[in-house]
């Protein structure tokens, strides 16, 4: 069956789960790094504020995404009350070891818990040091990455596998199937005949709705995270740096890779603000966790809209593509039932000219339709109809 033509409107839909508190977990081997990172992350990143606890449980914790659009506007309106920045998600991972899809060290136990995130967090360890051992033996950023990702793959063939067998028997009586049954097979193809990822594969509406049936491992988003020694970090060189560059870009094309060092991000936590101001400059080295807190929320396919004035200022999650009705929707359902319009206008524009007047003034303020999709970083007002006894246009943000 030819795949169907695709209109150019609607754009395809993501693999993954639909919601906004999606979760990026940590995974690698043992004694990598992970509970340092997680640590030391949770502890220093700026908490979220509507979370005054971070920590859900050990493992699981919420951090603030950092970005300078919100301090800005934090800046500019002043607001009396809540300011709520976006958060994500993190969760920390017990290590993973050969063999541990068929049970091997924690063995299965693992599964479940990659399986109930939606983006990867896969951390290798380029340090060096006599006292922390190495599973391996000795220090191959490249080879554990391989390890990992073989181990992810072998699961996601056994789920695959489980799956082929079920629809099969199912299809006897239920014809339908046949299409479910041919997709899983070509999704074989790819993950078993040519070992790769689910992710690599460049898979059509029908195929995608199969996928996010299942929630394969290997079908959500990866981000390399590096953890180097402090002094590699400090003058940006490790010998292994360049291989696992070059094993990512000819292996993972298009995957993220970031160094930072779990030691130097330990000790400048542990100072206060002064002596780490004093001690990143000497080092000319700074923090990497903004960066990584970002790039793991945009991962998730995930971005905010802003509603900002001068009784609160609040980022609002939604998913990539989400319409305007459906994004006033995560504000109140009567947004979403009673939607009349969305007045957006975009963070630059504010920035540019410095006021809500002035934007308006500038043509700049827009009024946008059902249809219109959210894009990043908007900050919009909704008008809708609050239904029985209530008048229209009442407004979002009050004045
Ligand atoms: N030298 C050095 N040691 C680290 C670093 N990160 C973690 N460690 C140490 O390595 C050991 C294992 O770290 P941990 O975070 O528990 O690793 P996990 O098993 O991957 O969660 C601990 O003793 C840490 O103190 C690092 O960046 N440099
Ligand atoms: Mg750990």
């Amino acid at each position: 069956m030819p795949p169907k033509k695709e209109t150019a409107l609607e754009p395809k839909p993501l693999i993954g789960r639909i919601g906004t508190s999606l979760k990026i977990g940590i995974v690698g081997l043992p004694n990598v790094g992970k509970s340092t990172f997680f640590n030391v992350l949770t502890k220093s990143a700026a908490p979220a504020e509507n979370f005054p606890f971070c920590t859900i449980d050990p493992n699981e914790s919420k951090v603030g995404v950092p970005d300078e659009r919100f301090d800005w506007l934090l800046q500019h309106y002043k607001p009396s009350s809540p300011k709520i920045q976006a958060y994500l998600n993190i969760v920390d991972i017990a290590g993973l070891v050969k063999g541990a899809h068929e049970g091997q060290g924690l063995g299965n136990a693992f599964l479940s818990h990659i399986r109930s995130v939606d983006a990867i967090f896969h951390l290798c360890r380029t340090f060096e040091s006599e006292e922390i051992t190495h599973v391996e033996g000795d220090v191959n950023p490249v080879r554990d990455i391989e390890i990992i990702n073989e181990e992810l793959r072998l699961k996601d063939e056994e789920s695959l596998n489980a799956a082929i067998k079920k629809t099969e028997s199912l299809m006897r009586s239920d014809k339908k199937l046949k299409a479910e049954y041919d997709i899983l097979c070509k999704i074989k193809t790819h993950l078993v005949d040519q070992a790769k990822h689910i992710r690599y594969g460049d898979w059509n509406v029908q195929e995608i709705d199969v996928l996010n049936k299942h929630l394969f491992i290997t079908s959500k988003p990866v981000i390399y995270l590096v953890n180097m020694a402090e002094a590699d970090y400090i003058r940006k060189k490790n010998k292994r740096l360049p291989k696992l560059k070059e094993w990512i870009y000819s292996n993972d094309p298009g995957a993220i890779m970031i160094p930072f060092s779990g030691a130097f991000e330990a000790k400048i936590a542990d100072m206060d603000e002064d002596t780490r101001k004093t001690f990143c400059e000497e080092n000319k080295a700074n923090s990497t966790f903004d960066k990584i807190i970002a790039q793991g929320y945009k991962s998730l396919n995930l971005m905010y809209f802003f509603t900002a004035g001068p009784k609160e200022v609040k980022a609002w999650t939604i998913q990539k593509g989400t319409k305007a009705p459906q994004a006033g929707g995560r504000i109140h359902s009567d947004f979403e039932k009673g939607f009349i319009m969305a007045e957006v206008f975009k963070f630059s524009d504010l920035k540019e000219e410095g006021s809500e007047a002035a934007v308006k003034a500038a043509g700049k303020y827009r009024q946008q339709g059902k249809l219109y999709v959210v894009e990043d970083g908007d900050i919009i007002l909704f008008k809708f109809n609050a239904g029985a006894g209530l008048t229209a246009g009442k407004d979002a943000k009050k004045k």
